[in-house]
């Protein structure tokens, strides 16, 4: 398998387009037939259901909208797609996805043809005198839509994959990393002050992080680098997941029903601590970042050593003095390890890729939220509440996808994708 890094402005918007769309496809490489249609829980879709939704989203918002006499592929294709436009009609429901038997595989694939087709035509009118500005950004709003799902795809088949007895690894030409131990936790100080915050300059971002804003933020301290498993496993070995005192009420109330004890995809064994990864079960690396975790289990964590999160404003302000740009080695998807890697130095903050990190941030608007115009008003806005921040990308998120100002957004309770944790004080 090979992930391409997507050329972020270089060569024309038509190979741009082609490259992301590939790149959905090769994610599916390594999936059988059977594995497509698996929907284990609500919250996870089955892999066929993506490559059908992102590409109605192309089908539904560029070409039958802007199009002369374009024909969708199969009008009945709307009401399995769409996610959840309500102003786009009628869908399936979120948790009835994994009903979605037919279309096949094989017919979603001429679907994406079909789509893929149309566009090539549809844009290579432009190929001279470029896009006008609101369909320059509606596809790139359908381009980075796409990103969105190939993160969500690698989750998706790790929980379908991980979930399923055989425990088969996605991987299986890879070359095992041992990591070396990283530096001792410390925490880098940061001055009082006005700091801005939200998206400046060039290129594409979300509306959630646009309306950039000063913010004052008290003297605190940002930790040098992610939580390892070794740290995590003493706060296990501690009783963590035991003791009421750590946890916000919500948190404890998840730990006793679902009977908690450790992140999601871990087995103890003999005394010794084993997860699935991308890799299949493999022993628990103490230096490698702790994933897999929840908002209620990284609050706990914190607690337990006596410190905090960050709020999303220190977050971005503590990337944007300690990170110059993405750094050369972070781990994001295209390194294709699609598992969180130790630091490979001392200035290695892994702020951007290896874990999304939960900050203690409701997801909200800004002040001078400026929503999507018109049908993608939907996008992101109508998510902002009871959903907490995470900052930073992970192991399977594009690289061309993470900005300092991205905001992901997940329900506290929820730890299927790569979370992690870094403290603050
Ligand atoms: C930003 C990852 C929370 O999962 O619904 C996909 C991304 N938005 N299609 C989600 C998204 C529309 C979104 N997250
Ligand atoms: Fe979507």
């Amino acid at each position: 398998m090979t992930l391409h890094a997507t050329p972020a402005s270089a060569g024309t918007l038509l190979d741009r387009y082609q490259s992301i769309r590939r790149q959905s496809f090769n994610i599916c490489a390594p999936l059988q037939t059977e594995d497509y249609v698996a929907q284990p829980v609500p919250f996870v879709s089955p892999p066929k259901w993506h490559l059908g939704h992102t590409t109605w989203f192309f089908e539904n918002f560029i070409l039958a909208e802007q199009m002369e006499g374009y024909q969708r592929f199969n009008e009945a294709l709307n009401y399995c797609f769409n996610s959840y436009y309500q102003s786009q009609g009628p869908r399936i429901l979120r948790d009835k996805r994994g009903n979605l038997t037919r279309p096949s595989l094989e017919t979603i694939k001429a679907y994406r043809e079909y789509v893929d087709e149309h566009m090539s035509r549809f844009l290579e009118q432009y190929a001279q005198d470029g896009l006008p500005e609101d369909l320059a950004l509606l596809l790139e709003v359908g381009l980075q839509h796409e990103q969105q799902h190939q993160e969500l795809l690698v989750t998706d088949i790790k929980y379908i994959l991980g979930h399923n007895p055989m425990h088969e690894p996605y991987q299986t030409d890879y070359t095992a990393v041992t990591s070396p131990e990283p530096a001792p936790l410390s925490f880098t100080q940061v001055k009082e002050g006005i700091y801005t915050i939200g998206h400046q300059g060039e290129g594409f971002s979300w509306d959630n992080e646009q309306g950039a804003h000063k913010t004052y933020l008290h003297d605190f301290a940002i930790a040098n680098r992610l939580i390892t498993n070794g740290e995590y496993m003493a706060f296990m070995a501690d009783g963590g997941y035991e003791q009421f005192g750590y946890w916000l009420d919500d948190g404890w109330s998840w730990v006793q029903e679902q009977e908690v004890k450790a992140p999601l995809y871990w087995y103890e064994q003999a005394g010794n601590w084993w997860h699935y990864t991308m890799q299949g079960l493999q022993p628990v690396d103490p230096n490698a970042p702790v994933t897999h975790i929840n908002y209620y289990e990284a609050d706990a964590f914190a607690n337990w050593k006596g410190v905090r999160l960050p709020t999303e404003q220190e977050w971005e302000a503590a990337c944007r003095l300690l990170c110059q740009g993405i750094p050369e080695g972070a781990n994001f998807v295209e390194s294709e390890r699609f598992h969180p890697t130790a630091p490979v130095n001392s200035q290695d903050f892994q702020m951007l890729g290896n874990t999304w990190e939960w900050t203690s941030s409701a997801y909200l608007p800004y002040p001078n939220y400026p929503r999507f115009k018109g049908a993608l008003g939907e996008y992101n806005g109508k998510f902002m509440v009871n959903q907490m921040v995470l900052r930073g990308g992970s192991c399977v998120t594009p690289r061309s996808h993470i900005r300092m100002s991205y905001r992901n957004f997940f329900y506290p309770q929820e730890r299927w994708q790569f979370t992690g944790l870094r403290l603050a004080k």
